[in-house]
């Protein structure tokens, strides 16, 4: 059978269709062999597209679908809810920078996507969705398990459409395809009504798109380019802030080309993480909110500010009216729409972040630029990412730490949101793109146990770590079950400090302690994780950490491991809402710790 035994993906033979020249003899016959089923249409064009993973969960109005999957040489994962297949797709996709692919059914299947389709949208992954939808006679009808899809999924899709023509089906999954993969990438949904993939269809060879107002731009404007080195060239103080789009365009290489040829920081975004490596000198590691306070520090002294595949989000800018005020600022995004969108831009160049930076390259100049590396250096000395490394509980940043230094910093990090994600960025040091999947823009609490199991699949030979919050594991923690049924060795790090942390830091500051409704009894992870066939530990004493991360390290199996830490630390430093990046607190804090 087709599927997975003993972690090994055993495939039933799989044979696409013959030819149609190659079938029978008379005029009829060949044309009644040639007829497909919508279902069938659908499942070799996704093979067409390199399609070899597919996550996705059955209802009734899918059933035509899955049962020509039955067959098809792709590696089929069920979820144990939509959104967690949804945040599977999406991390694969952000491991191995292909296209993720979920299907579900109609009406609850579909709405259970929002929230994953929501998060790939904001941090521009390419997925596509293909929903089953009720026969396209009873649209409208209030029919069993109709949900107006596309309406409900509009806002949180780059594209979606539905199919009501079985002529238009492998022509518009060939363009969801196209869609999600290029330009700004994004979630891309098809809706699917079951008449349509039973309805058969003669199908032509054509692989030709309808997308006429669809031309995303890649080549950047020579002159724009020419204006952008001019910039770096001249400048005494400049900084790169880099984005995600950086590790979507694939352009790391390139950014690291940048920064040496012409000497340059580099401060990431959440999204950025990985773009460049942490453990090089030109590294700022993160600005914003709980970005390093070097990094912040520099941005706002800069005189020249090069955002590259990065948006200028308000928890990267702080107040926006004091955001680098003395800098001229560079813009490179595929997106057209995201220039001077927060920030006025004084020099956009719009297109492909690899293109860009390999014409960039040729024209930019080494400079020394030895005062501002040298002030750089000292913010460095004095405002290190910082700890209470004495103190008796066990710090969650010293978990981060002791799971940095046994993994060598090689590890796949996913997260959940909050506290722990926070932590993560600032002391696991990231040294390659795709090693970091976060919910960067929508703050997905829940994200990270099926990220990882996402991340597992796309790449079986790596190990994938999960750090998270209690509350965010609590989400989707079912979907335990199917790194179980999969026997992904992901390994899960439950932070746990019994709060919604980051929302009780902020109760703590900004509300007088006032810890209303943010604390929850947990369950006995170690039980959980037991029950639904996963290995589990318990850390309750500090000396006993770096003994659990390498038991956690040397288990085949799934592995959860509830580290009880500290229950109110805080991150620091912090730039509050509505505050100057400049303006940090908790640097005091930080700078009287030992
Ligand atoms: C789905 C969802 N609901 C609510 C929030 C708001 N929120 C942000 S952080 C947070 C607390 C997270 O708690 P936990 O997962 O335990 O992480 P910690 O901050 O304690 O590390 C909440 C409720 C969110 N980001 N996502
Ligand atoms: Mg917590």
């Amino acid at each position: 059978m087709t599927g997975w035994n003993n972690g090994k993906f055993i495939r039933k033979g799989y044979k696409m269709p013959p030819k149609r020249s190659s079938q029978a003899s008379s005029a009829k016959s060949k044309e009644q062999s040639s007829l497909k089923a919508g279902a069938q249409i659908i499942v070799d064009t996704l093979i067409e597209q390199g399609v070899e993973t597919m996550f996705g969960y059955l209802g009734g109005v899918v059933l035509p679908l899955f049962d020509r999957l039955y067959d098809a040489p792709i590696n089929f994962i069920i979820p144990r809810h939509e959104q967690g297949g949804c945040h599977m797709a999406d991390a694969y996709a952000r491991a191995s920078g292909r296209v993720g692919v979920i299907v579900v059914t109609s009406g609850p299947g579909a709405c259970n996507l929002v929230t994953g389709l929501a998060t790939a949208m904001m941090d521009s992954v390419p997925l596509v969705a293909l929903t089953g939808q009720v026969r396209t006679e009873l649209i409208g009808n209030d029919a069993f398990q109709e949900a107006d899809t596309t309406g409900i999924t509009r806002p949180v899709t780059k594209h979606n459409c539905i199919v009501k023509d079985v002529k238009d089906l492998a022509r518009t999954i060939r363009e969801a395809f196209y869609i999600a993969s290029t330009g700004r990438k994004g979630p891309v949904l098809v809706d699917l009504p079951v008449d349509v993939q039973v309805a058969k269809y003669q199908t032509d060879d054509s692989k030709e798109l309808n997308l006429p107002g669809y031309r995303p731009w890649t080549k950047g404007h020579a002159r724009q380019i020419s204006s952008a080195a001019r910039a770096i060239n001249a400048s005494e103080r400049p900084v790169l802030y880099v984005g995600g789009g950086v590790i979507s365009a694939e352009a790391s290489a390139e950014l690291r080309a940048l920064a040496d040829k012409a000497h340059l920081p580099v401060a990431m975004t959440l999204m950025g993480l990985g773009a460049f490596d942490q453990h090089r000198d030109e590294s700022l590691d993160m600005l914003g909110m709980h970005g390093s306070a070097y990094a912040n520090y520099a941005v706002q002294e800069c005189d020249l500010l090069v955002a590259i595949g990065a948006r200028f989000d308000d928890r990267v800018t702080g107040k926006l009216k004091a955001f680098a005020p003395q800098a001229k600022i560079v813009h490179i995004d595929i997106d057209p729409s995201s220039i001077s969108k927060n920030v006025h831009v004084d020099i956009p160049v719009v297109g492909d972040a690899k293109e860009i930076l390999i014409a960039l390259v040729n024209e930019v100049e080494y400079k020394e630029r030895a005062d501002w590396f040298r002030k750089i250096a000292q913010w460095k000395k004095k405002f290190p990412f910082k700890y209470d490394k004495d103190s008796g509980s066990i710090k969650p940043q010293y978990v981060i730490e002791e799971i940095y230094k046994q993994t060598k910093g090689d590890a796949i990090i996913t997260t959940g949101v909050g506290q722990n994600q926070m932590w993560s960025a600032q002391f696991y040091k990231f040294s390659r793109p795709r090693q970091f999947l976060s919910s960067g823009g929508l703050g997905t609490m829940g994200y990270g146990l099926p990220a990882a199991i996402g991340a597992q699949v796309a790449r079986p030979k790596e190990l994938v770590i999960d750090i998270d919050g209690d509350h965010s594991f609590n989400m989707t923690m079912t979907e335990l079950a199917t790194a179980v049924q999969y026997k992904l060795p992901i390994k899960v790090c439950i932070i746990n400090n019994g709060y919604m942390g980051m929302v009780r830091q902020w109760q703590e500051l900004f509300y007088g302690k006032r810890y209303s409704c943010s604390y929850l009894q947990n369950p006995n992870y170690e039980d959980v994780a037991k029950a639904l066939g996963a290995a589990g530990i318990t850390v309750d004493k500090k000396a006993d950490v770096p003994k659990a991360v390498k038991q956690m390290l040397a288990e085949k199996k799934p592995c959860v491991v509830d580290f009880r830490v500290e229950r109110e630390e805080n991150v620091w430093p912090m730039v509050p809402a509505g505050a100057s990046l400049n303006e940090m607190d908790g640097l005091d804090i930080m700078e009287s710790i030992a």
